[in-house]
């Protein structure tokens, strides 16, 4: 019985293999059929109000057998409008090409191959030619590559060499993740104070910060960055969380004893209620994820933030601790800059290991073609620090927010 089966498979299969060589080879099959994109304007979605453009007339209706999927939102290849000053930037090594090779693909295919903004990728180290060629190839803008140099990616001499060891040491054993590790030192505070300094940076006034193996869910069929200039936004985030405590035990009496030396560079409006419950004694570890960032590098760049970075630097957590950038990027933007100035995208459908962030609400996860679950969303789980955002700036949740918790 079993023999018979197995063979009677085995017919199948060949005439299946006869048939598909008899279509393939017949020249009767025309090779153009599909229905062309029609290049149309107005098809664009509206970037104020995120909602993608009528369906296009005459698309395939009499379809019966399957659901036609129509072309409405499908924006024509390339943008139509201005550039912005901007440009995407990558901190990676050369093992994290394939890596980088698949978040480029992502931001690529949902959002720049309509607008070909430029792509920065720093190293500690030089960038060896097949991450080179295979980056050039992916990206649709121009693609530059720059050497960190040695001051801004090592001890500096204020710190006691003996000391960092041994809070390493201890970190390893307390199994605190990266505890023991001397380059992810290196890279957060690379990422807090130097990244937007380094001389292929200062061409720009926009950064979008793109790390290894993230992805997008959704089109952005919008300028994201013309968005942050016409919104007056300096900063921006999608995943907002709780701080691992052990990382940071004196960050916020570093961050007290800056303001109580720099009194002038803390904004009125800020979004202290979004750090502190306690009006600024305690922080509530709350931060934005920073291996997502839409920002301005003339913020980061401007004197304010740079006595921040150098009062923390000099306090030396980044080495007697393991100070990360995002707890830094976040306590800078709530208190140096204006509420407004901070936005959430929630638009923006992200994933970088183990968090989610899907939008909220179906039309729009449809009319954007997202992938995303919106069960992995983690906007809605106590752990994130989303849903104060919302409540200190007196903001609505979205629509059917407590149906997708
Ligand atoms: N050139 C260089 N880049 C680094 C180094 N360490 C980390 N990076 C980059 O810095 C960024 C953050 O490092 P990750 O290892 O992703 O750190 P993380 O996001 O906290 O942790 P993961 O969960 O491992 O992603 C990534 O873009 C890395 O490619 C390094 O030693 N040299
Ligand atoms: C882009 O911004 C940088 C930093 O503000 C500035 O130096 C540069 O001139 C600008 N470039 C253009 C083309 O506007
Ligand atoms: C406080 O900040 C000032 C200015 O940055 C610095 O000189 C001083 O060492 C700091 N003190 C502590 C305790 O961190
Ligand atoms: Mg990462």
């Amino acid at each position: 019985m079993a023999g018979q089966q197995r063979y009677l498979r085995y017919i199948v299969f060949a005439l299946a293999i006869i048939l598909l060589f008899f279509i393939s080879s017949s020249s009767s099959v025309p090779s153009a059929q599909w229905p062309s994109y029609k290049g149309d304007q107005s098809a664009v979605a509206d970037p104020t109000t995120n909602k993608p453009a009528a369906p296009l007339a005459g698309a395939d209706k009499d379809s019966t057998a399957t659901t036609p999927n129509t072309q409405n939102g499908l924006p024509p290849a390339t943008a139509g409008g201005e550039r912005m000053n901007a440009t995407f930037v990558t901190l990676a090594r050369n093992s994290d090409i394939w890596d980088i090779a698949e978040s480029i693909r992502h931001i690529e295919d949902r959002f720049n191959r309509k607008f070909h903004y430029d792509w920065v990728f720093l190293n500690d180290d030089d960038f060896n030619d097949e991450f080179k060629k295979i980056t050039t190839a992916l990206v649709s803008g121009t693609a530059k590559y720059g050497k960190i140099p040695k001051e801004h990616w090592s001890f500096p001499d204020f710190i006691d060499q003996d000391r960092a060891a041994k809070v390493r040491e201890e970190m390893k054993e307390k199994k605190i993740i990266y505890g023991d590790s001397i380059s992810y030192r290196h890279m957060c505070r690379y990422e807090s104070g130097f990244f937007f300094r380094h001389p292929l940076m200062l061409d720009y006034e926009w950064y979008w910060r793109v790390e290894p193996s993230v992805k997008l869910f959704c089109d952005i069929d919008y300028d994201t960055f013309k968005f942050m200039a016409d919104h007056k936004k300096k900063y921006s985030f999608t995943l907002s969380l709780y701080e691992y405590v052990e990382t940071i035990p004196t960050l916020w009496d570093a961050v007290k004893n800056f303001t109580s030396v720099y009194p002038q560079h803390v904004v009125d409006g800020n979004s202290m209620k979004w750090i502190s419950e306690d009006d600024g004694k305690t922080y509530n570890h709350c931060h934005f994820w920073s291996n997502f960032e839409i920002g301005n590098l003339n913020w980061l760049r401007s004197q304010a933030y740079i006595d921040y970075f150098t009062s923390l630097d000099h306090a030396g957590g980044f080495f007697y601790e393991r100070w990360g950038d995002a707890p830094v990027h976040s306590i800078a933007a709530a208190l140096m800059l204006k509420k407004e100035e901070i936005h959430f995208f929630n638009d923006i459908a992200y994933y970088h290991v183990p968090f989610t962030h899907c939008p909220t609400g179906e039309q729009y996860r449809l009319d954007h073609k997202c992938s995303c679950n919106p069960k992995d969303n983690f906007d809605w789980n106590g752990y994130s620090c989303t849903a104060r955002f919302y409540e200190i700036n007196g903001m609505d949740k979205p629509a059917g927010y407590e149906k997708e918790q």
